[in-house]
């Protein structure tokens, strides 16, 4: 008998949902969970575009950062865009430097290094803008936390415009505008955009006072508020409606390069793409190359050259999968060594360190290590003569709280609840990892009890197998894009058999499993299962929790439960549901009720 691995968080039982047209009652359940009411507030919601978008005069100093660059475009000054070495920085400075292009007005782009200058802006660089005769700097993804910095702009004679996602502190910088939704004194209605999304908002406003137009802006706004994991409703699901469309239909040779590399089927990108193919790449160039790289690529106009950069990101990418594993299996060595096993779960913070672990990939090991461990940890490296590290932690950890309490031994610290990052010097280690690893969980205490472990799972339909359809599937992808608030619906699936289990892969890390339901084949796949997972035995009878996918195998495409845990029936989270069954109750909420009857496809 086979015990779950994860937390199944089953959804309170649904009898009655209303109907939606177009979706059968399985999604029915789901769409009135997410508080759906009725077919016209479902259709606003899935066919957000450019009606959905808000008046980006709404948004404070909006129209002053617009007067300040229509004047600095009618008296030739020369404007720099200032972005960040991420994703939703590059992007933003992609979105500007087209639309500038469009207006015929040249302009310069900067991207600081991550391990020269960080985040955000520095003196060198606005030195280095202002000899190169730049007179307004635009922030992108950044900027709203450089109160410094921008009195050292006004004192070279250059006029900035912040605009930026982040939340702002106490005191904004003495800009000309700061544009930020987040502002306490900012009533636009979506605070969800990402720094990509503010730039793609003030671009297209200004495009279209000058009635110019130009494509592919939201193509780039797509990938940023992508990358930057903005929740998939509102204002960003629409720009990453209009982007992937623009994608699909872009003649730029950098950007069809890159999806030819990095998506399943580059003519007809999707948003699982953007967040598992594109955005990993541009954000490798600036981890552990040059940001430069990415954003060239991204803007490039020639075929030849597009290619070539495209070929030089991939590289780069695979560099950075390889050192962020490689740096991930050494932390668990490094964790064995610290915490031998002694039977007892530990679930306190942790604090890693090696001093050759590349400052760019830090992050990445911090959030591998904490989701597998259900731990808030903390990845140090070396750069230069101080350490930089990056925290990322369960939901039940706020990260800014956590510096904060640690601040004593710190001379630098950023975040927010989820992540965050800090500098501090060597000598200070021991007095920090002592301090970090003993905060409590959770942290503020007295803080809102989210209960969290590193396996918890909601599940959004109890469903039997016979449901697994095409017509689901396909009902299932008309919810796409997915993302944070609008998650891709995770099936907790009743009355299958198992014909075969199988580990197959390189390394044996992926479970292949043949079911049967009725008298239909069925697989199901699960990626990383742990070595240490029993595997179930043929003809017994199994439940399965995961997203229905479309698969698509020497040209034939099936249909396949991308699985995420499993379970015996007989300890399956679902056997108390099966048990509650009342003989009346509608069936798609009891799961084995039903008979088992196949499918359509
Ligand atoms: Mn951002």
């Amino acid at each position: 008998m086979i015990p779950p691995r994860l937390d199944w968080l089953l959804p309170e039982p649904l009898f009655d949902p209303p109907a939606f047209s177009g979706f059968g009652l399985p999604l029915a359940t789901l769409l009135a969970r997410r508080g759906f009411a009725d077919d016209e507030g479902l259709r606003r919601f899935l066919e957000a575009g450019s009606a959905s978008l808000h008046d980006v005069s709404l948004m404070t100093d909006a129209d002053a950062a617009l007067a300040r660059l229509e004047l600095a475009i009618e008296r030739g000054e020369l404007i720099a865009v200032w972005g960040d070495y991420d994703a939703d920085g590059m992007t933003a400075i992609a979105v500007w430097m087209v639309a500038l292009r469009a207006l015929g007005v040249p302009a310069l782009r900067y991207v600081p290094s991550r391990l020269a200058e960080g985040y955000g802006l520095s003196q060198a660089g606005l030195e280095e803008l202002s000899r190169r005769g730049a007179r307004v700097v635009m922030t992108c993804d950044c900027g709203v936390s450089n109160v410094d910095e921008v009195e050292l702009a006004r004192g070279m004679g250059i006029d900035v415009i912040v605009t930026d996602h982040h939340v702002p502190p106490a005191v904004l910088p003495r800009a000309i505008a700061v544009v930020d939704p987040h502002r306490l004194d900012c009533a636009y209605p979506d605070e969800d955009l990402t720094g990509a999304g503010v730039a793609y908002k003030l671009a297209a406003a200004l495009l279209g006072r000058r009635g110019v137009t130009c494509p592919d802006l939201a193509a780039f706004a797509a990938i940023g508020t992508i990358a930057d994991m903005a929740p998939m409703t509102g204002e960003s699901r629409a720009i990453v409606r209009l982007g992937l469309a623009e994608l699909a239909a872009t003649r730029r040779a950098g950007l069809r390069a890159l999806l030819a590399r990095a998506c399943e089927h580059p003519a007809a990108p999707t948003g699982r793409d953007l967040g598992f193919g594109i955005a990993p790449r541009i954000n490798a160039a600036g981890r552990i190359a040059d940001a430069e790289l990415a954003i060239s690529l991204l803007l490039e106009e020639d075929v030849a050259t597009a290619e070539r950069l495209a070929d030089e990101l991939e590289a780069v990418h695979r560099q950075r999968r390889e050192m962020t594993s490689a740096a991930v299996d050494a932390a668990r060595a490094l964790l064995a060594e610290l915490e031998p096993i002694d039977g007892e779960a530990v679930d306190g913070p942790l604090a890693l360190r090696r001093d050759e672990w590349p400052i760019g990939i830090l992050g990445l090991v911090a959030g591998r290590l904490s989701d597998a461990l259900g731990r808030p940890v903390a990845a140090v490296g070396l750069a230069g003569d101080e350490l930089r590290g990056s925290v990322r932690a369960p939901d039940d950890f706020n990260v800014a709280a956590a510096l904060g309490a640690c601040a004593a031994h710190l001379t630098k610290r950023g975040g927010h609840a989820a992540a965050g990052g800090f500098s501090l010097l060597p000598s200070a280690w021991d007095a920090f990892s002592a301090a970090f690893g003993a905060l409590p969980r959770p942290f503020p205490q007295g803080g809102a009890p989210v209960a969290t472990s590193a396996g918890r799972v909601a599940v959004d339909l109890v469903l039997p197998a016979s449901h697994l359809g095409w017509q689901l599937v396909e009902e299932i992808e008309r919810l796409a894009p997915f993302g944070p608030g609008h998650v891709e619906p995770i099936l907790a699936v009743t009355g299958l058999r198992v014909v075969e289990a199988r580990r197959v892969g390189a390394s044996g890390a992926h479970l292949l499993l043949r079911m049967h339901r009725g008298g239909e084949a069925f697989d199901a796949i699960a990626f990383g299962m742990p070595a240490d997972r029993p595997l179930p035995e043929p003809g017994s009878a199994l439940d399965l929790l995961g997203t229905l996918e479309r698969d698509s195998f020497q040209g034939v495409a099936r249909l396949r439960l991308r699985t995420l845990d499993y379970a015996s029936r007989e300890a399956s989270p679902l056997a108390a549901r099966r048990a509650a069954i009342r003989p009346a109750a509608v069936p798609i909420e009891v799961g084995a009720a039903l008979p088992l009857t196949g499918a359509a496809g």
